[in-house]
């Protein structure tokens, strides 16, 4: 389990977001903490440089349909990055293994499908203190570490052209 705030991160470290377009999707199912990651994300994104113009934000219902969101954003929008953000939280059932397990493996094969980072901000968690701990409680913001991967990741495939 973690132990501290996961947010901290050497500020100089990050490359700029400036002209670099983003997407967004959110999903609305346990939206009291997906908000508050989309929350993070947009204000982190901006921290780094990213313009309102540049940071585009759609909703889904659930964990389930993020992957979708995020393709619609590849094909639709022109972004360099889409940071795809939710909670799913252990139930009774084994519901949570097979959301977990298909937003996982949609994520993985759309960074392959279009060459470009979709970044993983979906918790998973046993109880809703434990994402609200890591939604802007006392282990950080999970919002804030997917939008400095994004950023990280376009600067990346940037280095490269
Ligand atoms: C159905 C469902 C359940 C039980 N739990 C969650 C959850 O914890 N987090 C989440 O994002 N979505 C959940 N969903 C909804 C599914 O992601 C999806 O929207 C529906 O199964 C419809 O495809």
């Amino acid at each position: 389990m973690a132990t501290k705030d996961l947010s901290q991160y050497d500020v100089n470290s990050v490359p700029s977001a400036q002209n670099i377009r983003f997407g967004i999707v959110v999903a609305e199912w346990n939206q009291k903490i997906t908000f508050a990651l989309a929350e993070g994300a947009i204000s982190t994104l901006k921290k780094h440089g990213a313009t309102d113009e540049n940071i585009l934000v759609k909703y889904v219902p659930g964990s389930f349909e993020l992957p979708l969101g995020a393709q619609y954003f590849a094909e639709m929008e022109n972004v360099d990055a889409i940071i795809i953000l939710g909670c799913v939280i252990q139930g009774e059932t084994r519901h949570f293994d097979f959301i977990c397990q298909g937003v996982t493996q949609g994520t993985i094969d759309l960074n392959l499908k279009y060459n470009k980072p979709f970044i993983f901000g979906v918790l998973t968690t046993e109880n809703q203190q434990q994402a609200l701990d890591r939604a802007g409680g006392k282990h950080g913001n999970k919002g804030d570490e997917a939008a400095i991967t994004a950023i990280k990741m376009v600067a990346l495939k940037t280095s490269f052209q």
